[in-house]
Order: C-alpha cells, then sequence, then structure tokens
C-alpha cells in the first residue's frame, strides 16, 4: 500500500533522527484550576461569525491588524498563565496577510511550571479558548514564520497543539519543532501520555512564511482524524481515535512556544489564524498511519 510504506518510511526516518522527544505530563498542560473559567463558543463575538454558501461556518479569525489581539485570544494571565507581559505583540517586521502579524518571545523561565522529572517547562503561547467541537469536522489554518535568527538547538518545542479539557498530559495533537526537525505527533488516546505517532513534516526554512491547514476530527471512535497541509499540500493523515471519553467537549489550541527550559530566548511569529467548522458531522476517512511509540527515547522507541 501506497500510504503504508510512506507512513513506515516517514516513522523511520523522524525515531532515526529524533533523539528525545518526551512530552511528559506538563507537555501543555494545565492545571485544574483553570478549567472552566474561560469563555465558551457561545461567547465569542459576534463579529467573528459567519456562514459562508458553502455551509462552513467561520468560528475564530485573527489577521493580526490594528495593533491589538482579537478578542477570543485567552489573556496572558489566564489560569497559571500562557505567556508573560510583552511576551506577545503585534509586529509588522513579517507580515503574511495585510501589514503585521503576532510576534511571540519566550525566555528562560517564562511562565516556569514542572516538565519531566527533573526538568522545568517555559512558554509563551496563545490560547484560542475552549470550543465544543466533539464529532464536528473542523479546520484549523495558520502561518508560521521562523526568522533566520532562530536558535536551532535539540530541546523540546512545541510551536502548535491541540488539547482537550479535562485530559491531564500531552496534547492530543502537536506541531514541533526540535534540531531543525519539524514533524506532528499524536496522542494514542487511551495510552500513556508519552504514547504517540510521529509524522514527519516538511522542513520549516527560517525566514520564511509556512501555511499550515489542520483538518481535524474530534471523535472518541475511528471516525476521528487528522488531516495536515502545509503550503497546500498534504504532509500527514491520521485516522483513528482523537478525544477521550473521560474528557469534555471543549477543545482548544495554542500557537506559540512551549519548551524545556533553554537560556537563549526565542522569538517566532504567525499571521492569519482561523478556526473553521466544516459541514456534516465527524465521518471516518480511511487514512492510514504509522504505528505507535512510545517516544521516551530513542532507544525506547526502537
Ligand atoms: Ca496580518
Amino acid at each position: 500500500m501506497k500510504h503504508s510504506q510512506l507512513s513506515l518510511a516517514l516513522l523511520t526516518a523522524v525515531l532515526s533522527t529524533v533523539i528525545c522527544t518526551s512530552c511528559g505530563p506538563a507537555d501543555g498542560e494545565e492545571p485544574a484550576s483553570g478549567i472552566g473559567t474561560r469563555p465558551s463558543s457561545a461567547n465569542i463575538p459576534g463579529d467573528l461569525l459567519s456562514r459562508s454558501d458553502s455551509g462552513t461556518r467561520l468560528l475564530l479569525e485573527d489577521g493580526f491588524e490594528g495593533g491589538s489581539l482579537a478578542e477570543f485570544w485567552a489573556p496572558g494571565d489566564y489560569g497559571s498563565g500562557r505567556y508573560e507581559p510583552g511576551a506577545v505583540a503585534i509586529s509588522s517586521d513579517f507580515a503574511r496577510s495585510g501589514r503585521s502579524s503576532v510576534r511571540i518571545t519566550v525566555h528562560k523561565g517564562d511562565i516556569d511550571q514542572p516538565g519531566d522529572p527533573g526538568t522545568r517547562s517555559e512558554r509563551a503561547e496563545l490560547d484560542s479558548g475552549k470550543h465544543a467541537l466533539l464529532d464536528q469536522q473542523i479546520r484549523y489554518r495558520f502561518s508560521v514564520l521562523v526568522p533566520d535568527d532562530f536558535p536551532i538547538v535539540d530541546n523540546r518545542l512545541v510551536i502548535a497543539q491541540w488539547k482537550q479539557d479535562g485530559v491531564s498530559g500531552s496534547p492530543v495533537v502537536a506541531q514541533r519543532f526540535r534540531g531543525g526537525h519539524h514533524y506532528m505527533t499524536i496522542r494514542r488516546i487511551g495510552g500513556l501520555s508519552g504514547e504517540r505517532r510521529y509524522f514527519q513534516l516538511p522542513t520549516l526554512t527560517t525566514g520564511a512564511w509556512h501555511d499550515m491547514e489542520y483538518t481535524i476530527g474530534f471523535s472518541t471512535d475511528d471516525r476521528g482524524f487528522v488531516r495536515a497541509l502545509m503550503d497546500g499540500k498534504e504532509v500527514a493523515t491520521y485516522s483513528g481515535p482523537t478525544a477521550f471519553t473521560q474528557g469534555t467537549n471543549r477543545f482548544y489550541n495554542k500557537i506559540g512556544l512551549y519548551r524545556d527550559r533553554w537560556p537563549t530566548p526565542m522569538t517566532i511569529y504567525f499571521d492569519t489564524y482561523e478556526l473553521t467548522t466544516l459541514s456534516g458531522s465527524v465521518r471516518g476517512n480511511g487514512m492510514e498511519s504509522s504505528k505507535w511509540s512510545e517516544g521516551v527515547s530513542r532507544k525506547n522507541a526502537q
């Protein structure tokens, strides 16, 4: 099968190059104390809602113009905090659309939290807020630019992640950039927090905008799927459960920089963010993908 061969090749490539991809229980985990305090989709400002002729519905949109963030983004001090004051700013350094984008910078110790045993995590992330997306087909789009002077280091780094409220540990879907390797992970529903599949993504060229698109069906059964496009081309597909039965019907996406502690700052840019719900309920699509691996280390993965 073409897909099987491709998936196996991708898995082999990723496992041969990713030295340590352990996320640990703190990979984007939020403390329970912060749950339930953010706006739901019902509270999305009316001017963000629209409906096209094709039956799709634009839920969230931010082109990062006009000097301020769209209202739907959770504030930086939400819960234990998503970013430090000044870490997120509208910037005219680069623009994928219009005249500006959002610049996100993380410094050592920002929003310090426990990471894997013996490690600390730090972050500067924009949080989409929680939305009822179970059993719907949805599509996230955003553009990302990694500047030329970005530190390319072998340290855990998540630049986009999707999580389900009420579920601790690793994100269901994550886009990662580590040591120059660009890849997506899918957490195994019902498995250990670190048990996941790896999908190598095309090179994230520094100094250039890349357009990411994730079509996701959040489902507790085999109707679930993830389809990733990069710069208009399909780059990864997964078919299988994407939601936990013990979790709530509240899903959220974060973009930015989430990493294990590192001494030097990192800055990244995003633009043209949107979340669209597609017509129809989620349905299985027969996609194939790689096998599960517990990515604690290269040795364990092999
Ligand atoms: Ca823009």
